[in-house]
C-alpha cells in the first residue's frame, strides 16, 4: 500500500515563456516505511490545436501574462483534487484517473481542466515508480503489457513553418526518419548531422538559420513553390551527410492542414485556392518525387470526406496520421476505424488528460493495425515523460522536434540514457516501423 500524502502544484514557464502547470506528488516509500517520495511532473501546450482536444484550463486574465496564466488550474489541483485523493492509495493507475475523470465529470474535461488532470495523473506514474524503486517506463510496461525494450524511431522536424514559424510555408513539419539505422543512437547521430549539414546549406544560400517553436531552422523561401524548395535542401542535406535519401533516411510531413484550410472545403496553398482533391495530388507527386513515408494532418479534421479519400488513394504507400482529426480520443479513433480514414494515429497526453486513456487508445489502435507514433507539443517543458512513454509501450515512433532547443534534446537524451539501460535488450525499431509503406 502507498498512500498519496501530499500534491503541489505550481506554475513554470514552458519553451515559449508561457505558463504551464507542474505537478509534484508524495506517497508513501514501501522501501521505508513512515518515508515519502515524490513524483514530478509537467504539462505540455500546443499551438494548433485540434478543436475536440481536452480543455486547456487558462486564467483569461489579461494582466497576468497575457491571459495564459495556469493559476485556476493550480487552484482546482489544490482545492479540489488533493482533497479528494489524499489519504488513499489506488492500487491501478486506472482507478486513479477514473477518480479523477469523476471528480472532473464532463467529457472534455472542461471543469478542472485537462493541464490540472493530467499532471496528477503523470506525477502518480512517477511517484510509484520512485515507491516501488523501479523506472517510469517500467510501471507503464506494466499497465500496457509491453517489453519496453523497443527504441522508437525519432521524426525530427529540422524545417519548421505553418503556426510554428514566421515563414509563410503552410506545412507546418519537415521531419527526417532515420530509419535505417541498428540503434536509436546511431539514428539520433544521423539526424544531427543532417541537421548541422542543412544549417550550412541554408546559410550559404543566404537564408535564415533562426530556428522555430520546435528547433528546425525556419527560412522563408522566395520562389513560387516554397514546399518543394524545403523538400530539396532536405534532400541536399541527407546527400551531404554521406546518408541515402530513401534509403537509410526519409521524410515526414505535418502538414497540419486544419490550419489553412478555410471553411468553404478549401485549403489556401501557395497563393491558391485547392479542393480536397488538388491537395491529394500535390501529395501524391511528393510522395513520388520525395522519399516521403509519413504524412500528418494531410487534410482538415473537419474533411472527413476527404480524408477517405486521401486514405484510399495514398493509405498503402505512406503512413497518414490522424493528429488534429483523431485528438488521442478512442472515439474518433473509433469512426476512423470504422470510416477507413487514415492508417495511424499521433498520441499526445494532453489532448486526453490522463495516462489511463492515452494507453487506452494506445491499445485501440493497435488492435486495430493503426501504427502509433508518441508526440510532444510545440510548447514543451524539460519533462521527459513522452520518452518513458514510448519505450514503456514499444512505441515504434516518436516526435520530438529537431536536434536543438533542450525542450526536444531533453527526451532524446532520456531516449538515449534508456538505451544503455536496456544494453543488449534493446531493439531498435527501424524499417520495420514502416514495413507497411516501403516498397
Ligand atoms: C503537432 C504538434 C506537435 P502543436 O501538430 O503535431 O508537433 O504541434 O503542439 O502545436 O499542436
Ligand atoms: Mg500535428
Amino acid at each position: 500500500m502507498s498512500k498519496i500524502r501530499e500534491i503541489q502544484a505550481r506554475e513554470i514557464l514552458d519553451s515559449r515563456g508561457y505558463p504551464t502547470i507542474e505537478v509534484d506528488l508524495r506517497v508513501d516509500d514501501l522501501k521505508y516505511p513512515g518515508e515519502t517520495v515524490m513524483g514530478r511532473a509537467s504539462v505540455p501546450s500546443g499551438a494548433s490545436t485540434g478543436e475536440s482536444e481536452a480543455l486547456e484550463l487558462r486564467d483569461e486574465n489579461k494582466k497576468r501574462y497575457l491571459g495564459k496564466g495556469v493559476l485556476k488550474a493550480i487552484e482546482n489541483v489544490r482545492n479540489r483534487i488533493a482533497p479528494a485523493l489524499i489519504g488513499r492509495d489506488f492500487p491501478l493507475q486506472s482507478l486513479l484517473d477514473d477518480t479523477l475523470r469523476d471528480l472532473d465529470g464532463t467529457p472534455y474535461k472542461s471543469r478542472l481542466g485537462a493541464n490540472s488532470i493530467l499532471g496528477v495523473s503523470m506525477a502518480y506514474i512517477r511517484a510509484q515508480a520512485a515507491s516501488k524503486r523501479v523506472w517510469t517506463e517500467e510501471i507503464l510496461a506494466s499497465i500496457f503489457k509491453s517489453s519496453a525494450t523497443t527504441l522508437p524511431v525519432p521524426l525530427m522536424n529540422i524545417l519548421n513553418g505553418g503556426k510554428h514559424a514566421e515563414n509563410g510555408l503552410a506545412i507546418q513539419e519537415f521531419m527526417i526518419i532515420p530509419a535505417g539505422f541498428h540503434q536509436f543512437s546511431e539514428a539520433l547521430r544521423a539526424g544531427a548531422e543532417i541537421f548541422h549539414r542543412l544549417k550550412k546549406i541554408l546559410h550559404d544560400q543566404g537564408l535564415s538559420t533562426g530556428v522555430g517553436d520546435e528547433g528546425g531552422f525556419a527560412p522563408t523561401f522566395e520562389g513560387e513553390k516554397p514546399h518543394e524548395q524545403a523538400l530539396l535542401v532536405i534532400m541536399q542535406a541527407i546527400s551531404d551527410s554521406g546518408y541515402q535519401p530513401g534509403k537509410n533516411v526519409f521524410i515526414a510531413l505535418d502538414a497540419a492542414a486544419s490550419e489553412f484550410w478555410d471553411k468553404k472545403n478549401a485549403y489556401r496553398f501557395e497563393g491558391n485556392l485547392l479542393s480536397s482533391a488538388d491537395m491529394i495530388s500535390v501529395y501524391a507527386r511528393w510522395i513520388k518525387e520525395f522519399p516521403i513515408l509519413s504524412l500528418e494532418d494531410g487534410l482538415s479534421e473537419h474533411d472527413w470526406t476527404g480524408w477517405s479519400r486521401l486514405t484510399e488513394t495514398l493509405g498503402s504507400s505512406c503512413q497518414l496520421v490522424g493528429d488534429d482529426l483523431f485528438v488521442t480520443n478512442p472515439t474518433f479513433l473509433k469512426q476512423g476505424i470504422e470510416k477507413k480514414v487514415a492508417n495511424s494515429i499521433l498520441i499526445k497526453l494532453n489532448q486526453i488528460g490522463t495516462v489511463t486513456e492515452t494507453l487506452e487508445t494506445m491499445k485501440l489502435a493497435s488492435h486495430s493495425g493503426y501504427q502509433t507514433i508518441i508526440s510532444h507539443r510545440s510548447g514543451e517543458t524539460e519533462d521527459t515523460f513522452i520518452a518513458d512513454l514510448a519505450v514503456g509501450t514499444d512505441c515504434q515512433q516518436i516526435k520530438t522536434g529537431s536536434a536543438s532547443r533542450t525542450d526536444r534534446t531533453a527526451k532524446y537524451n532520456q531516449l538515449l540514457r534508456l538505451e544503455e539501460r536496456l544494453g543488449e535488450k534493446a531493439r531498435f525499431a527501424g524499417y520495420s516501423a514502416f514495413k507497411r509503406w516501403m516498397s
